[in-house]
């Protein structure tokens, strides 16, 4: 009888032997595990607690041992950064009009050197080899790794990836429905294929944030797929 499998992208693409519509993933060197914003300030207990945040730590543990590339990235803000509710003494959690588009306005959190920036000290992915620091403008937000809120300003992580030869990203982490979220539109402008994986991210879920996150990343052809998916 014929195995159910395909090859893509010069990659091993399989079907789950039990859940036949469950594609496989095997990483190559092609393909780069973002490994976003796990960071203490997004988890319990800190300024931008995501609910369950931490939940995500063994999940991307697991994830890293099976790609040869990881990549971590860091939200980075100067003290008084723009993103700040305390800056423009106004409520968190509202918005505000900025030159480059509306800003969400939040608790003071990730502020450069401090523990609450640190990642959370049970992520343990010692192969990682980038560490994408993003916010660091005291003037400009960075929800995305590529590129700044104002749309125009590289980080420089599309040149490093391209250099590197990677074709594939899979993006986990703190918040699916901010950082994940404008961290895969970027990556699949591009020219990137990248997937989402659900389990491995938690949400903010700020007036059915989520929801239009998962609409948005559909429509942008960013694959949602789950940690099973990920073979070793
Ligand atoms: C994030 C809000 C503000 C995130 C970062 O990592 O999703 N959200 N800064
Ligand atoms: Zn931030």
């Amino acid at each position: 009888h014929r195995l159910p499998f395909l090859v893509m992208m010069g990659t091993l693409t399989r079907c789950h032997p039990l859940e036949p519509r469950l594609m496989i993933f095997r990483p190559s060197a092609e393909d780069v595990l973002l490994v976003v914003d796990v960071q203490n300030d997004f988890c319990s207990g800190g300024a931008l607690a995501v609910p369950e945040g931490e939940a995500v730590v063994p999940v991307v543990n697991a994830l890293a041992e099976r790609f040869q590339t990881v990549i971590l990235t860091q939200d980075w803000h100067p003290a008084g950064h723009v993103s700040f509710a305390s800056r423009h003494e106004r409520p968190a959690f509202s918005t505000i009009d900025l030159d480059y588009g509306t800003q969400v306005l939040w608790p003071d959190h990730c502020v450069q050197g401090t523990d609450g920036a640190s990642f959370h000290p049970a992520l343990h992915v010692p192969h990682a080899q980038a560490v994408v620091r993003k916010g660091y403008h005291p003037e400009i937000d960075s929800y995305s790794a590529f590129l700044e809120a104002d749309h125009t300003t590289p980080t420089g992580l599309t040149g490093y990836l391209r250099e590197r030869s990677v074709r594939r990203v899979f993006a986990v982490g703190l918040a699916t429905d901010f950082c994940v979220l404008w961290t895969a539109l970027d990556a699949a402008k591009a020219g990137f294929s990248v997937a989402v994986i659900e389990d491995a991210c938690r949400a903010i879920d700020l007036d059915g944030s989520l929801d239009r996150a998962w609409s948005a990343m559909r429509e942008a052809g960013v694959e949602r797929i789950e940690s099973p998916s990920i073979s070793g």
